[in-house]
């Protein structure tokens, strides 16, 4: 159990928590020590652009999350130069699987197929569609499995609507053992030790032409209570990756200190 009862704001650098799950203590550390709230969503297609992404905003993030689908070159090597990275830069790496499916199924794309997630992800991005199994399924494949739960989607016309919301804030909640928070736009997390991580972040655009929504650092973190800001095209896209990982990192971490 955790041995104290904090507020909302308790991923400021200054307070001493107790985390219940080994990977949300390893990501408040990151956090504290590098001074971020960011991650990179690493959504980029090719081996060469992922390491020169990584080279370039390592020192700027706490988590990489990854859509390792995407990748057109993978191959075993990706991952063992990826884990060495993750190391040398100080990150934790993501999967963004959104698993979705029956218990069954999620253990074999977890642990099988060609990418074996369960081997290098320290964090994995689950629906609540299926229901609470779901994270039995993925807990039962690896012991220290960390989940973050979808809550709510940033892009316009989803069909998640509040009372799903509401029962994925209550599933994170009851399993705080497996999930070290959420993914969420408005919602609040109902939990002081896990963190409320946030996509749809960009300080240019208000959308893409395919439905995203965004809003800036600033809002989520300041006024929705946002812990993690995660940024995909306003990052890897800049001109300048590390300049552009910089400003997400200053606006996001200050947003969070004057809250
Ligand atoms: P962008 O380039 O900053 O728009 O990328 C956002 C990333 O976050 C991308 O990898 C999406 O798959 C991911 N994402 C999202 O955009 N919105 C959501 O609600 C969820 C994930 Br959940």
């Amino acid at each position: 159990m955790q041995s104290e009862t904090l507020s909302m704001n308790s991923k400021l650098p200054s307070k001493k928590i107790n985390y219940k799950h080994d990977v949300a203590q390893k990501l408040h550390a990151i956090m504290q020590k590098k001074q971020t709230n960011l991650a990179i969503a690493a959504d980029v297609r090719t081996k060469k652009e992922l390491f020169n992404l990584i080279d370039n905003v390592g020192n700027e993030i706490c988590i990489l999350k990854t859509h390792i689908d995407i990748i057109d070159d993978f191959d075993q090597d990706l991952i063992v130069q990826l884990k060495q990275k993750a190391k040398e830069y100080n990150f934790l790496i993501c999967e963004d699987r959104k698993f979705a499916d029956i218990g069954s199924t999620v253990q074999a794309q977890y642990t099988g197929g060609v990418y074996h997630i369960a081997d290098w992800a320290d964090i994995i991005i689950a629906h609540a569609i299926a229901g609470p199994t779901i994270i039995k399924a993925l807990s039962d494949c690896k012991k220290d499995c960390a989940i973050l739960l979808l809550a709510e989607l940033s892009c316009a016309d989803n069909l998640i609507d509040a009372t799903y919301t509401h029962k994925v804030l209550e599933w994170a909640k009851k399993h705080d053992d497996s999930i070290i928070g959420i993914i969420a736009q408005n919602a609040q997390l109902d939990h002081p030790h896990q963190f409320k991580c946030t996509p749809g972040v960009n300080l240019q655009q208000a959308s893409d032409n395919l439905g995203q929504q965004y809003r800036t650092p600033e809002h989520v973190v300041g006024k929705k209570m946002t812990d993690i800001i995660i940024v995909g095209r306003g990052i890897y896209k800049a001109e300048n990756q590390k300049c552009a990982a910089q400003a997400y990192r200053k606006a996001g971490w200050d947003a969070l200190e004057s809250r």
